[in-house]
């Protein structure tokens, strides 16, 4: 840690000027206006918000401190929340560094076990993986920083300790989930000479004879980083942030967000669409039964998982790195061969149905066949394995938000009536 913590002791001082002078010589100036359709729909579009851990440009998709995610496929997962934090990749010293860091950190206490094997035998995934977070609150050094009074400019010291600490559990935490909650047998100990994802995929305890799986996951965690600061997850963990509650709190807020089927339940919610299409046509469909099968979904009053997005307007180029993976490795795969299919006929039905403004793939199109092709087919778990990875977005915004001493958030909601008044209506 003393290299990450050392580099971002440094980078703080600047980034906190920067930001104190910005708002002294232009505070006053207007960088949005708020439509009343907005106001009733989700707040889309207006920037009222700051994140500088990543950016979404509609025509680009996820900037990861202005790389390209596609830049960035062959990197650990551990080297990108060094740059999420950082805004640099690590040498390979730092790396090193941070891998022992975790490594050191990895212990899942006791307790925690404890209260997942208690939770009814039928809990979502997700519930039992963001009550594992919840209940670790106790360990919070933040909380034990705040009442004994260090000053709110080393705020971020003790919230990058949290969020280590936790970062360094997940993968031990979900794979115990896993095991748990389907049914696998023992709970695996870690390999202290793999990686973050390396070892998630060790403790699932699926076979991964060729190390395939390891890549796969190694790639996940990578893809699912963060997605800058307004979607669902980050703008819950960043408001539960805002009041000074601990990474634990507002991690495990924050993913009950993602739990949500507009957001990473699509992953599930995908695979179980594809494997639909597939158990009705008896394997790949054909294309016309798959238009038909898309319009009956339209036509039944459901969305299509895994198109469509509220910021993205081209294909997601996380959706294409996963793509290009199963290219590479499994292209014969049935279940693989059918997202392939349904990326060639589901933006057309979709553009003619004329409502989605983005008829193209997110990230969730394709990662479940993938998944499912390795091994991993209890797909009411994938959103756990999203939610891994966009902790390290979580708790990097948490931080940097901490280091520069962000307000708490407040905006102003207004009754419709009132807002008739405003309008003169
Ligand atoms: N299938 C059918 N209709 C869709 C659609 C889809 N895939 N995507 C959008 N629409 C519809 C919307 O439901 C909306 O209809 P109404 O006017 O009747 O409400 C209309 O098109 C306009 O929506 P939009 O402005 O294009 O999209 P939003 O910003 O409102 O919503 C969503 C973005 C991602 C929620 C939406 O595209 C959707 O529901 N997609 C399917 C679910 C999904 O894949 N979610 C995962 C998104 C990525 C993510 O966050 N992962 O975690």
């Amino acid at each position: 840690m003393a290299t990450l913590k050392q580099r971002m002791a440094e980078l703080i001082p600047g980034m906190r000027d920067e930001i104190r002078s910005l708002l002294k010589e232009h505070g006053d100036k207007v960088v949005s206006e708020v439509s009343l359709t907005q106001a009733y729909g989700g707040m889309r579009g207006v920037k009222a918000m700051v994140c500088d851990t990543s950016e979404v440009p509609p025509d680009r998709g996820l900037l990861v401190r202005d790389i390209p995610i596609g830049e960035l496929t062959d990197r650990l997962p551990e080297e990108i929340f060094y740059l999420l934090c950082v805004g640099k990749l690590p040498t390979a010293e730092d790396l090193e560094d941070l891998k022992a860091d975790y490594r050191k950190r990895a212990e899942v206490p006791g307790y925690v076990w404890d209260v997942l094997k208690a939770m009814p035998a039928d809990s979502h995934p997700m519930a039992m993986f963001d009550t594992c977070i919840l209940v670790m609150q106790r360990e919070s050094e933040f909380v034990k920083a705040y009442n004994s009074g260090v000053k709110k400019t080393e705020y971020w010291e003790s919230t990058l300790e949290d969020s280590l600490n936790l970062l360094a559990k997940l993968p031990a935490i979900a794979a115990g989930v896993y095991r748990i909650r389907f049914n696998k047998g023992d709970l695996i100990d870690p390999d202290p000479n793999l990686d973050w994802g390396g070892n998630y995929v060790h403790m699932l305890g699926i076979d991964d004879p060729t190390g395939d799986f390891k890549a796969l996951m190694r790639l996940y965690l990578t893809l699912h980083c963060d997605h800058e600061g307004g979607n669902v997850s980050a703008h819950a963990t960043h408001c539960i942030g805002s009041a000074l509650s601990d990474a634990y709190y507002a991690v495990s807020g924050g993913l009950n967000g993602l739990a949500g089927p507009l957001h990473g339940l699509a992953n599930q919610e995908c695979l179980s669409w594809v494997l639909e299409t597939m158990e009705k046509f008896g394997g790949k469909p054909t294309d016309e039964q798959l238009t038909q099968f898309a319009w009956d979904t339209l036509n039944s009053g459901k969305v299509i998982p895994g198109y469509g997005h509220a910021v993205l307007r081209v294909t997601d180029p996380r959706f294409t790195a996963f793509r290009e993976f199963g290219l590479k490795h499994c292209p014969d795969d049935p279940t693989f061969a059918t997202v392939s299919k349904v990326y060639d006929i589901v933006p057309g039905v979709l553009k003619e149905h004329g409502k989605a403004k983005n008829p193209w793939p997110n990230v969730d199109a394709g990662s479940g066949s993938l998944l499912y092709n390795y091994g991993l087919k209890e797909f009411p778990y994938y959103t756990v394995l999203f939610a891994v990875s966009r902790a390290m977005g979580m708790c990097s915004q948490l931080l940097v938000s901490r280091a520069w001493g962000e307000a708490i958030e407040r905006p102003k909601s207004l009754t419709t009536p009132k807002f008739k008044v405003l309008l003169g209506v």
